[in-house]
């Protein structure tokens, strides 16, 4: 059935291998979706991790995306886990270590609550590693239920795990791919 396009927002996280390149290849196999365009690209931030019971973890990078899209949010996250196992992610247990972790954080203004899929993402207002990236693509889009902006959000964050911007990359539609080698490096 064809649909209107949507706005959404894509969360992106890798704490094992080549974190980089599993982000970067995540980008890549989005644009090679016929009804997927990429239209905003974060940093990728080094972020501290949350993970349950005490657990040592690598540090994560994290990045958010802005696409529209003519699939619908049900499709959409089916094409992300598809993403996530051509990626090799294997899922351990819950907030385990991943190749890759792609969430869907918004969707336009929908709010869905279904057995697999919540939108928006019910932890996204409360974690730094999310909320740094989307403020930089999306400063101005009012999160559906809250009824605040991201940069309201960000400003209201309890959370101080810390967060670093470290790569720039951009977008960039041709024939050798979609991403450029970072120009900028903050180490
Ligand atoms: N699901 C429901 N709603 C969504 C949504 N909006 N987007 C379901 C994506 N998935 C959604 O996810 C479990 C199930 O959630 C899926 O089957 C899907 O139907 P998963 O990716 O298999 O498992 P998970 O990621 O371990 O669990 P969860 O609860 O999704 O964790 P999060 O929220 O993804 O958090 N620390 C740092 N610094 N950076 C991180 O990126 N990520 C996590 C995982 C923990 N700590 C982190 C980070
Ligand atoms: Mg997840």
């Amino acid at each position: 059935m064809y649909q209107e396009h949507q706005i959404a927002y894509i969360g992106l996280g890798s704490n094992e291998g080549d974190r980089k390149a599993y982000l970067c290849q995540a980008i890549a196999l989005l644009e090679q979706h016929p009804q997927i365009k990429l239209l905003k690209l974060s940093h990728f931030y080094q972020t501290e991790p949350l993970t349950l019971n005490q657990e040592v973890q690598k540090s994560y990078l994290n990045a958010a995306l802005e696409i529209r899209s003519h699939l619908n949010a049900v499709r959409l996250l089916q094409f992300l886990q598809e993403i996530e196992n051509q990626l090799g992610r294997i899922r351990t247990h819950r907030w385990g270590p991943r190749t890759i972790d792609l969430d869907l954080l918004l969707f336009g203004n929908e709010i869905i609550r279904s057995k697999n899929l919540t939108i928006p993402h019910p932890e996204l207002h409360r974690r730094r590693f999310v909320m740094e990236p989307l403020v930089e693509i999306a400063p101005q889009f009012i999160h559906p239920i809250k009824g605040k902006s991201m940069t309201q959000l960000l400003q209201g964050l309890t959370d101080n795990k810390k967060v670093k911007a470290l790569y720039q990359f951009q977008l960039c539609h041709s024939s050798e791919g979609v991403i450029k080698t970072p120009y900028k490096e903050r180490l």
